[in-house]
């Protein structure tokens, strides 16, 4: 074995990384990858933070915003241009802020060369908006959805939503961050403004020439050598000594991660995929599966001025262990405060359900040489015309999401349903996860694992989707159709 590699392994892995530099780091990421992307060391661009767009128009009714959905060349590696497919040809796109109860119209254009689907991911949307796989949007189309932002204040995301096709315009960049916002007494004391950031985590494969690498491992899901966030590899935050609060989105198509400081210092947890939650919950690490959603408030004055924290993935080894770092540079006032209690918190009793249903998530071999996977909710594959669940407007419901190993291959599946949020009455016979205790819209469930949740399926009748969202599997095809009736 390599010196390089022998050292690495008999030391704790963040040791490693507080006493290495970027040179050895990237040395070892070379070797343990078969490598071929551009140049690209961590720690060596700003973090971007994605533009708020504003409305064209804003009524009694409703904001009004305009996306067109393009084609760009854009600069992600620095120095590299990079083709995407992009929300107005950004990558992310841009954020939209919309404020509870103040409905939203998004008009979309496509100006791609194939059909695509919108969906805003956690949003109570009806269903004409919600981005059903086969409602799309046509090469040279223009439509409008609407979304009447009746939820709680949380962090959402809007992205592609194409029937065997999200994996690859995701990929490509079809995701943005869409920030619900609220104005509660509460809302006001948390860090605001500046100092409460947005942080999309997306991991990608680069061709040596710069353009994006889609590959997805024989659908069981695209997984990169490189750390996005917002769009920058390894980003550098330079923060002041006070309290942030951060709204960390995992957008990547495969890879979960989990949460943790280099420094040890704990994670205040303040909200969860659909909000605040009851009251903060202090982590010393917080597993994020893919479309998780979880805020964050970081204190950054315990640390003298130039002290640098990195924000681990530690479900990772390699180069995708790290994923940004923030410098504390300068000492700031802090009138910031985090409430002991943060929202009001109905908790929904089995007593009160209809009745349960049972989803299994597991894969079986397709025909083919050699045998591939094909991934199925309940052994059946997504037909968009067939109705796997009815459950009736207003009707409280448990659903059992039971994770089935295929073939022996460890798979995690995050189980996202939309319309309904939902909470996590038991894990494994358990209690939900301390940073689970909240309102959810996407429940992580390990290979093997039994979960139930409990839905109140409130908001619109219609057509919606229950699905994997490891956008390969969600692809091939664990999918399927809920009616609200
Ligand atoms: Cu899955």
């Amino acid at each position: 074995m390599a010196p390089l590699m022998e050292l690495v392994k008999r030391m704790d892995r963040r040791q490693f990384l507080a006493t290495t530099g970027s040179a050895l780091f990237l040395a070892s990421a070379r070797r343990s990858r078969a490598d071929s992307r551009p140049a690209v060391g961590p720690f060596r661009t700003p973090l971007p933070i994605p533009p708020v767009l504003s409305p064209v128009r804003s009524d009694s009714a409703a904001d009004y915003y305009e996306i067109v959905q393009r084609e760009a060349a854009v600069e992600i590696v620095p120095g590299i241009r990079t083709r995407i497919w992009g929300y107005n040809g950004m990558f992310p796109g841009p954020t939209i802020e919309a404020q509870r109860g103040r409905t939203v119209v998004v008009t979309h254009t496509n100006l791609l060369d194939r059909p695509t689907v919108v969906h805003l991911h956690g949003g109570i949307t009806r269903p004409e908006s919600d981005g059903f796989p086969t409602d799309t949007l046509a090469p040279g189309e223009t439509r409008s959805f609407q979304y009447d932002n009746t939820g709680q204040p949380a962090t959402l995301w809007y992205h592609d939503h194409s029937w065997q096709g999200a994996g690859r315009n995701l990929y490509m960049g079809l995701a943005g961050l869409y920030l619900l916002k609220g104005d509660s007494a509460v809302d006001r004391q948390l860090p605001s403004g500046r100092h409460d950031i947005p942080l999309m985590l997306q991991d990608r494969s680069f061709t040596p020439d710069g353009d994006l690498a889609y590959d997805h491992d024989g659908h069981h899901g695209a997984v990169g050598q490189v750390m996005l966030v917002n769009g920058a590899p390894w980003p550098v935050l330079e923060v002041a000594a006070r309290k942030y609060r951060f709204r960390i989105v995992n957008a990547s198509n495969a890879l979960p991660v989990r949460l943790a400081l280099s420094t040890h210092q704990p994670l205040i947890q303040i909200a969860t995929d659909q909000g605040l939650l009851p009251s903060p919950v202090t982590l010393s690490s917080i597993g994020l599966a893919m479309a998780e959603r979880t805020d964050v408030i970081i204190d950054f004055s315990v640390y003298p001025i130039g002290t640098r924290i990195v924000l681990l993935n530690q479900r990772a080894d390699d180069a995708l262990g790290r994923i940004m770092r923030f410098d504390v540079g300068r000492a700031e006032r802090d009138d910031s405060r985090v409430p002991e209690r943060l929202a009001e918190f109905e908790p929904l009793q089995r007593l009160q359900a209809r009745r349960t249903r049972t989803f299994v998530f597991s894969g079986r071999p397709t025909v083919s040489v050699p045998p591939g996977v094909q991934w199925v909710i309940n052994n059946e594959p997504f037909d968009p015309n067939r109705i796997d669940a009815d459950p009736q407007l207003g009707d409280i419901e448990v659903w059992r999401f039971v994770n089935r190993s295929f073939l022996g291959r460890t798979m995690l599946h995050p189980v996202h349903t939309h319309l309904a949020p939902f909470q996590i009455l038991r894990r494994n016979g358990g209690p939900p996860l301390r940073q689970e205790r909240g309102w959810k819209d996407t429940v992580a469930i390990e290979d093997g694992e039994e979960v139930d949740v409990i839905v109140r399926w409130s908001g619109y009748r219609g057509r919606y989707l229950l699905h994997c969202h490891n956008l390969e599997h969600e692809d091939h095809s664990m999918m399927t159709r809920v009616d609200v009736v």
